[in-house]
C-alpha cells in the first residue's frame, strides 16, 4: 500500500505536480467557507491557493452543514488534496489553502469562533439554490423548518442564513465591519438573493442588527464556472498513479474555469486578480449567459438525455438529435432572451460551451446534473421562458426540458430508483398518485407554486408542457430525431 498525501510526503511528490507555492506554514486562516463540496475545492479554494502565493493569511477553514466525512478525510492527509484536470493530458494540482474542515453538529463553537475572528475577512458560501431557503419570490422562507428553527433560536443555528446572521449579530456588537460575503451558487443575482435573505432574517432577530449589515456589509455577487463530475474511483486511482501516494479524496474538474466577481467588498481580500478572476461592476450579464446557457442545456440533457437511455453529458450531446435540439434551443430561444450588447459575443460563448460538453476525458453523469430539479429549473429554464413570453419571443423549446423534468420524475418512480430533490417526497408522492396518468401527473406538477409562481396559472404554458409530455412519452434511441423536431 502506498502512502498517503500528507505535508511530508509533499515533498516527495514528482516534479509534474503543482504544489503550493507559498509556505504554507506560516498562513493563517482569512476565510472561512460554508459548504466545502467538491465545487468550492475546485474552484475558489484553487483560486486562492494560487493568490496565496502573491501573499496574504487567506487559508479557508471549511464548515460542513451536515457530514463529517469531509472533515475526517482530509484531516488524516493535513487537509491536502489533489485537483486532477481533465485534458488531453491530465495534470494534478494539489491545493494546501484548506487550514480545516468542521462539522456543525460537532464543532459549533469552534465555528463560531472562525466566522467572527477579527482575521477573517471573508465568509463565502457553495450550499447549493436549496440552502438559500427562497421562496419562489425570492424571498426568505418563514415556513422552511430550518429558518423557524433558527428564528426560535437564533444562537443555536441549523441553516447557513441562520448562522451567517448569528455570526454578523457578534460583529455588530463587536464593531467589525471588515469582512465580505460572497455567494458562489449558481443562482441569479446570487449576492442580491443572499443579501436579502440575510437581511430578512436579520430584520426579525434585531432591527438595528439589519440596519448595520445593510450600510456596512457587502454580499458582491458572482459568477462561478468549471465543470466538476463528483469523486469516483477511477479518479482515485489516476490521482494515485500521478501522485505516487494516495489521496483518499481527491476532485477532478476540467481545464476551463471562470469566476467572476462583482467589485465591492467591506474588507480586504485575496490577490484573486492576479491569477485570473475577473472583477466586474457588472456580473448580471455573465451569471444571466452562463446559467441560461450553460446550465440550462446542462438541465436540458440531463432529463431529455436519460429519457434516451444517456448516462452522461459526453452519451448526451454525442446524440446528433439531442446535438441538434440543443442548437435550435440555443439559438432561437435563449440567446435572444439575454441582452449582452457590447460585453460578450453569446454565439461565440454557446458555441465554447458546447465544445467543452464533447471533452471525451470527462465523465460527468446525467444523474448528478438532474438532482434538484426542483431548485435548479426555476433559476435555469423559468426564468428565460418568463422573459421570452414577456418580450413575445418564443418559449415552446423551453419547455421541453420541463416536460421531460416531469417524465424523469414518473420514471424514478416506476423504477424505485431515488429522487434527489427537497422535494422528492411531495414530487414522488405526485407521482404515484397518477401512476400511468402523465397528463394528471403533469398538470399536478405544473401546479406547485414554490417551483412554478405565475406560471402555474399560465395557460399557453401548461398546455406547451402538456402537448410535450405527450410527445416524449414516446422518445426512444430510435425516434430520438423524429419526436425532437416535432417539438
Ligand atoms: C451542473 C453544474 O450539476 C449541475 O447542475 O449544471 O454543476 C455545472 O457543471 C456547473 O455550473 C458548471 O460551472
Amino acid at each position: 500500500m502506498s502512502a498517503s498525501l500528507t505535508k511530508q510526503t509533499l515533498t516527495q511528490l514528482p516534479a509534474s505536480v503543482k504544489v503550493p507555492e507559498y509556505p504554507r506554514e506560516e498562513r493563517s486562516r482569512g476565510i472561512v467557507h460554508i459548504g466545502p463540496g467538491a465545487f468550492h475545492r475546485a474552484h475558489q479554494a484553487v483560486y486562492t491557493d494560487m493568490a496565496m502565493a502573491y501573499g496574504g493569511n487567506w487559508r479557508i477553514t471549511g464548515v460542513s452543514m451536515r457530514s463529517a466525512t469531509l472533515k475526517q478525510k482530509l484531516s488524516e492527509q493535513d487537509n491536502l488534496y489533489s485537483l486532477v484536470v481533465l485534458d488531453n493530458d491530465p495534470y494534478v494540482q494539489v491545493v494546501g489553502a484548506f487550514d480545516s474542515v468542521l462539522v456543525l453538529s460537532e464543532d459549533r463553537d469552534a465555528i463560531m469562533r472562525a466566522l467572527t475572528d477579527a482575521n477573517t475577512h471573508i465568509i463565502s458560501l457553495t450550499i447549493t439554490e436549496k440552502g438559500y431557503c427562497l421562496t419562489s419570490n425570492g424571498d426568505l422562507d418563514t415556513s422552511h423548518s430550518d429558518i423557524m428553527h433558527d428564528l426560535a433560536n437564533p444562537d443555536t443555528p441549523v441553516s447557513a442564513i441562520g448562522l451567517i446572521v448569528s455570526a454578523l449579530k457578534y460583529r455588530f456588537e463587536q464593531q467589525q465591519t471588515d469582512i465580505t460575503v460572497i455567494s458562489c451558487d449558481n443562482l441569479a443575482d446570487n449576492g442580491k438573493k443572499l443579501h436579502k435573505a440575510v437581511m430578512q432574517f436579520a430584520a426579525k432577530v434585531q432591527p438595528a442588527l439589519a440596519e448595520w449589515i445593510g450600510a456596512n456589509i457587502c454580499f458582491p455577487c458572482t459568477m462561478v464556472d468549471s465543470i466538476t463530475p463528483a469523486t469516483d474511483e477511477a479518479l482515485i486511482e489516476l490521482a494515485e498513479q500521478k501522485l505516487g501516494v494516495k489521496d483518499n479524496w481527491p476532485i477532478q474538474r476540467e481545464a476551463f474555469t471562470q469566476w467572476v466577481v462583482e467589485d465591492t467588498f467591506s474588507g480586504p481580500r485575496p490577490q484573486w486578480e492576479k491569477v485570473g478572476v475577473t472583477f466586474t461592476d457588472d456580473v448580471a450579464t455573465f451569471e444571466n449567459a452562463k446559467l441560461r446557457i450553460l446550465n440550462g442545456t446542462h438541465s436540458t440533457l440531463a432529463y431529455v438525455g436519460t429519457l434516451l437511455g444517456k448516462q452522461t453529458v459526453f452519451e448526451a450531446i454525442s446524440d446528433e438529435a439531442l446535438e441538434h435540439f440543443i442548437g435550435e434551443l440555443l439559438h432561437t430561444e435563449i440567446l435572444p432572451s439575454i441582452n449582452a450588447d457590447g460585453v460578450m459575443d453569446l454565439s461565440a460563448y454557446a458555441d465554447a460551451i458546447l465544445n467543452r460538453y464533447k471533452n471525451r476525458h470527462i465523465r460527468h453523469l446525467l444523474s448528478q446534473i438532474a438532482w434538484d430539479g426542483s431548485q435548479k429549473l426555476p433559476f435555469r429554464i423559468l426564468n428565460t421562458i418568463r422573459d421570452n413570453l414577456a418580450k413575445s419571443n418564443d418559449a415552446t423549446l423551453l419547455c421541453v426540458p420541463i416536460a421531460a423534468w416531469i417524465l424523469f420524475i414518473a420514471k424514478r418512480h416506476n423504477d424505485q430508483e431515488e429522487l434527489v430533490d427537497p422535494l422528492a417526497e411531495t414530487l414522488l408522492g405526485l407521482a404515484k398518485q397518477y401512476h400511468g396518468d402523465t397528463q394528471g401527473l403533469t398538470a399536478a406538477v405544473l401546479n406547485l407554486p414554490q417551483v412554478f409562481a405565475e406560471l402555474s396559472a399560465n395557460k399557453w404554458f401548461k398546455d406547451t408542457v402538456q402537448s410535450h409530455v405527450t410527445r416524449l412519452v414516446e422518445l426512444n434511441a430510435d425516434n430520438a430525431a423524429d419526436v425532437l423536431k416535432t417539438l
